[in-house]
């Protein structure tokens, strides 16, 4: 299977997909990123930054919900973490990759920071507050749609000690409210802005950027404003790379994504994915997935009326995967009972979650 996910996407088959996705992918046509044409390859096939390159990690945190995963995915070109309305979605810190002409962006993409309410909830906020430290900058994203609020605030707290430049990133332009067309508010980047956010960066002296990670619009300014923190350095990864990630870790994120998408409340936050083999044969690639969940009720949900439920997420989800793999899969979903999974630190570390203190 081919392990470089960067030209995955091209042959898409057609699935009544979302019209968001279709401008996503629009936007994208449009964007050339890597321009690797140029570059001098050293020993071992990595290539040697030429002078004035700069690199580094930017950490994108925010509330759940807020556009996170959705803006790393339109940043680097492809969909490396899963999105959806419901908010605790992303689960794992990723990397995404951006490798333009001078510069090589690494972004970590972070669950949301929230109150938790079980071991799990607890492991993802401790891992996302660990990532503050361990970056060059920060994109702190918020939700241009909606007032600030206390979450924003309590991560405003979190962020003023920490001594790493934060970028203020107003997200959901295109959901601005049309009255505020015809009052005096502030201006970033052609988008009026939410008083209450520009005090907040002021008072922190940080810079702000306003966009629409869904559509793209305002990402050019954001990369600039990026690049602008990051320090003189090499190339960390291959320039056409576009994650670290392993392509078993995506496949399960997009089993995930189907679920959160199909189902309500507490089940989609009750699933945990384990990919249990891959197959390569010569015109298809099979997977065996288990979906592990907490009680025989969320499993009767999961697999519905007559198998329907389960047959339409393994439908959608292997729809995703070929984008991903650029080749057919023959994918094969199990349903099994694990009680309490989320409260359990063992099986939270043999489901692949990484537990930091
Ligand atoms: N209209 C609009 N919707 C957006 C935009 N960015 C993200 N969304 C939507 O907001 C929802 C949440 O997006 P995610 O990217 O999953 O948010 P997140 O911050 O990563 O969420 P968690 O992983 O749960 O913390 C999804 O339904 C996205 O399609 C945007 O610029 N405009
Ligand atoms: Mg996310």
């Amino acid at each position: 299977m081919n392990s470089d996910l960067s030209n995955a996407a091209e042959n898409e088959e057609k699935t009544g997909a979302k019209a968001s996705e279709d401008l996503v992918e629009a936007f994208l046509r449009g964007q050339s990123s890597s321009g690797d044409s140029d570059i001098d390859y050293g020993v071992g096939g990595m290539p040697i930054a030429g002078p004035g390159f700069k690199s580094g990690f930017i950490g994108i945190i925010g509330r759940p919900n807020v556009g996170k995963s959705t803006l790393m995915n339109t940043l680097v070109g492809q969909k490396i973490a899963i999105t959806s309305p419901t908010a605790q979605t992303t689960r794992n810190r990723l990397k995404g990759i951006l490798t333009t002409d001078n510069a090589q962006i690494i972004f970590v993409d972070t669950p949301g920071i929230h109150k938790p309410h079980h071991r799990l909830g607890e492991v993802l906020v401790k891992n996302a507050q660990n990532a503050i430290h361990s970056v060059d900058a920060l994109v702190f994203v918020v939700d241009g749609s909606t007032d600030l609020g206390g979450g924003d605030r309590f991560i405003a707290d979190l962020l003023r000690d920490c001594n790493v430049p934060v970028i203020l990133g107003i997200n959901k332009s295109d959901c601005q409210d049309q009255s505020l067309q015809v009052s005096d508010l502030p201006v970033v980047n052609g988008n009026i802005c939410d008083r209450a956010y520009l005090e907040l960066a002021r008072a922190q002296n940080w810079t702000v950027a306003k966009f629409s990670a869904l559509l793209g619009d305002g990402l050019e300014d954001l990369q600039e404003k990026l690049i602008a923190q990051l320090p003189p350095g090499p190339y960390y990864y291959p320039p056409d790379l576009v994650t670290d990630q392993p392509e078993r870790f995506i496949m399960g994120e997009l089993i995930r994504e189907q679920i959160l998408l199909s189902t309500r409340e507490e089940v989609p936050h009750s699933v945990a994915i384990a990919i249990e083999r891959v197959v390569e044969e010569a015109s298809i690639t099979r997977v065996f997935a288990t979906i592990n969940v907490e009680r025989d009720s969320q499993k009767g949900i999961l697999i519905g009326k007559k198998g329907a439920m389960l047959k339409s997420i393994g439908t959608e989800a292997r729809m995703q995967m070929q984008k991903l793999i650029d080749g057919r899969i023959d994918l094969q979903l199990f349903v099994k009972v694990q009680p309490k999974w989320r409260q359990s630190r063992t099986r939270l570390a043999e489901l692949g979650y990484r537990i930091e203190e």
